[in-house]
């Protein structure tokens, strides 16, 4: 059976009491407002309307939970960067994150998601170091790779790369609309919730 045939949306969570239960394994998709995190849960789960995908970046102000299958979780993690947001809302996030990133056990890889166009930014350096000094994976993808030429959509991953050598994190393009790179995401997570693998 493909992995994804059964993925289902659990809850949402506006407070760490309203997390589903911290057992199995769990990897959370983080990245700037808009950077395209809905967008690559469903690509990577070949589920399109999974994950709300919105214009309007700052949408997804909530941890939502998604089952791939008993104990095996995908997650959308709500999106920082984003100018006009107000303090409270900053605030909020914060807290949040922290509540996650603190407490969650069964957190074992984080999924960055980055603009291409961008490349990796303050807020996304912190969000790697936070994962990696708490001893979880980490693989960057370079999303919407589509609206990049082929030779500067390569700059960026070298420059990625070269930031992230030693780190033992991936980074790959990444496009959905133009289906680039789905197979090697869902290699790197379908070992990361495996577990059954070590150094990948
Ligand atoms: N061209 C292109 N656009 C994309 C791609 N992936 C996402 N987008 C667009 O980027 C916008 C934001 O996508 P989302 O998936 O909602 O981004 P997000 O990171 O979940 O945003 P927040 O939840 O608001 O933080 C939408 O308009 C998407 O259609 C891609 O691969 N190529
Ligand atoms: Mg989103």
């Amino acid at each position: 059976m493909p992995t994804y045939a059964n993925v289902k949306f659990l809850t949402s969570a506006a407070a760490a009491g309203q997390f589903v239960a911290d057992a199995g394994r769990e990897v959370a998709f983080a990245g700037r407002s808009n950077a395209g995190k809905s967008t690559a849960i469903n690509a990577v789960t070949g589920r399109s309307r999974l994950a709300r995908v919105s214009r309007t970046p700052g949408r997804t102000q909530l941890i939502n939970f998604f089952e791939v299958r008993p104990d095996r979780r995908l997650v959308d993690l709500p999106g920082y960067g984003f100018a006009k947001v107000p303090e409270a809302v900053r605030d909020r996030w914060q807290a949040l994150m922290r509540d996650y990133f603190e407490c969650r056990e069964s957190l074992v890889g984080l999924m960055l998601i980055v603009d291409a166009r961008r490349g990796l930014g303050e807020l996304d350096r912190t969000m790697l170091d936070w994962a990696l000094g708490r001893g979880r994976r980490a693989h960057v993808l370079l999303s919407k790779a589509d609206k990049l030429g082929r030779q500067e959509a390569v700059r960026v991953l070298r420059a990625t790369q070269a930031e992230c050598a030693g780190t033992g994190v991936g980074a790959q393009l990444f496009s959905a609309h133009e289906r680039q790179g789905i197979d090697v995401a869902q290699d790197v997570l379908a070992h990361w919730l495996e577990g059954d693998r070590e150094g990948t």
